[in-house]
């Protein structure tokens, strides 16, 4: 069976409790429950952090042993370096998802410091884009 890592970076530990209007109203922990029992047939497991070098450890934790990972690193996807460079150095491919458009939003959202490095990116369609990119390992 194959084994998945979602990764959430900082605030998504917030979604369904504040802004609503962008980032939906259910919690990650109710809409994970419902991705396990869709995809029955893959190991998928779920971290989230607020804090950048947790979230590189976990990068590195996985990263050679994992099938696939699935990083929505929230805001640090704009600032961090360090989190581009641990894809770069782990095995395992990451796809990269955005719950939002970043591209219909503020011009500093635009820049990626995680596509380069990711085997792909799914963006724009709520929480939904995490399906996608779990389909994208089938
Ligand atoms: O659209 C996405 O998935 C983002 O990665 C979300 C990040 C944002 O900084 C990125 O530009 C795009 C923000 C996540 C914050 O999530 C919250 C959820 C509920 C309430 C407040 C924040």
């Amino acid at each position: 069976m194959k084994k998945l890592m979602i990764i959430n970076g900082p605030n998504l530990n917030l979604l369904g409790k504040r802004e609503p209007e962008i980032y939906g109203s259910q919690t990650f922990e109710d809409y994970f429950q419902e991705l396990k029992s869709k995809f029955r047939d893959v190991n998928l497991e779920y971290y989230q952090s607020n804090i950048e070098g947790e979230i590189i450890d976990k990068l590195q934790k996985v990263g050679f042993s994992y099938d696939g990972i699935i990083l929505n690193a929230a805001a640090y996807t704009h600032t961090s370096v360090g989190i581009g460079d641990a894809i770069k150095g782990i095995e395992t491919p990451v796809v990269e998802v955005h719950i939002s458009n970043t591209f219909a939003r503020e011009e500093f959202r635009h820049h990626s410091y995680i596509s380069p490095n990711a085997k792909g990116v799914v963006l724009g369609f709520g929480l939904k884009s995490y399906d996608l990119a779990i389909e994208s390992f089938y």
